[in-house]
């Protein structure tokens, strides 16, 4: 990172993603080093716009849309401990205020997007000027899956081979497919049971499943990947699909289990399951959360929208 003066305030902006093919464990947990690779597609609209600013002799003040967060809370301790990573000198703090056009710790994941948002912020205070890939790795300091944020469409995060993490950063995918529809299907916006970050961390330590998922993870990645490059949508849906569960079968195959799911969860499940025998071309994939994200193609999206009539249709790519 260069070393330069903060200018008065830095901006940022950053979309949430959704992983077609799944981060779940760790390497190396201090640096946010993944055991597999993951691929994404960003949602344009929803997401993280984060303001911040450098001011000497006062400690950090952090902001949640517009409301202060105690400095003990473990959302201020999270950014805090991210921001030591930055701090131009000792006496002074960084005041940060960040809103999120999505329901935070929801399975959505918000942390994706406010660490990408905050790190693309910090580039415009400090006026590094730094490309999106080192962006990239510096917002995987703060939460693995914000690698992948700083990209519109798709995104492939390189789990990397080094130690030290200079190889584990994402890239976009040049490829647009603006047929491709994603629905939200929200559940239960509540927050959730286990954090992410504790519930891989428990999979990787306590689940017998999980040696099998790091080559599964990988393979699939390369499908989605061809997938997209062939536009070929029932393969794509189908391995995200398969991916996300094989994900929820190592978190449920833990002791303690793991179980992010709702009845409701299950039930939209069948659904999906009972249309695709019926001929319509849906699948779904599912993160740490109870709440479904449905795959298919615009021309489906009436026939969706009749069967889940709250669902939030996203086109991530222009029309
Ligand atoms: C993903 N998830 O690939 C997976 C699928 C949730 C399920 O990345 O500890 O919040 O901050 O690196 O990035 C959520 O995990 O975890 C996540 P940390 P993160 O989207």
């Amino acid at each position: 990172i260069p070393h330069r003066i903060p200018k008065q305030k830095g901006v940022g902006k950053a979309p949430v993603n959704i992983a077609l093919s799944k981060y779940w464990g760790k390497r190396n947990v201090d640096l946010n080093l993944p055991t597999n690779s993951s691929l994404s597609i960003s949602l344009p609209g929803l997401g993280t716009e984060t303001q911040i600013e450098w001011i000497e002799n006062q400690s950090d003040q952090i902001y949640l849309n517009e409301t202060k967060m105690a400095f003990d809370s473990s959302f201020a301790q999270r950014i805090r401990i991210f921001l030591d990573l930055f701090r131009p000198s000792p006496k002074g703090g960084f005041i940060v205020n960040t809103v999120n056009s999505v329901p935070t710790a929801a399975g959505l994941a918000s942390s994706a997007s406010g660490y990408a948002a905050l790190v693309l912020a910090l580039n415009d205070c400090f006026q590094w000027g730094l490309p999106l890939k080192r962006l990239s790795l510096l917002a995987r300091l703060g939460s693995g899956s914000a690698s992948r944020s700083l990209y519109e469409g798709f995104a492939l995060w390189h789990k990397g081979q080094l130690d030290n993490g200079m190889d584990s950063y994402a890239e976009k995918i040049d490829q647009a497919w603006p047929e491709l529809c994603i629905g939200l299907l929200e559940i239960d916006i509540s927050t959730k049971p286990i954090s992410s970050t504790k519930g891989m961390q428990n999979t990787v330590n306590h689940c017998e499943l999980y040696q099998a998922w790091p080559d599964k993870a990988e393979a699939d990645l390369q499908k989605i990947h061809r997938a997209i490059q062939d536009k070929n949508f029932q393969q794509l849906g189908q391995t995200a699909e398969n991916n996300a569960l094989a994900m929820h079968a190592t978190m449920i195959a833990t002791w303690p289990p793991i179980l992010y799911w709702q009845p409701e969860s299950v039930a939209a499940m069948h659904k999906i399951w009972q249309l695709r025998n019926d001929g319509c071309n849906v699948y779904f994939t599912m993160d740490a959360g109870p709440n479904l994200k449905l795959l298919f193609l615009k021309q489906d999206a009436t026939v969706i929208q009749t069967h889940f009539p709250s669902i939030k249709i996203i086109q991530p790519f222009p029309q």
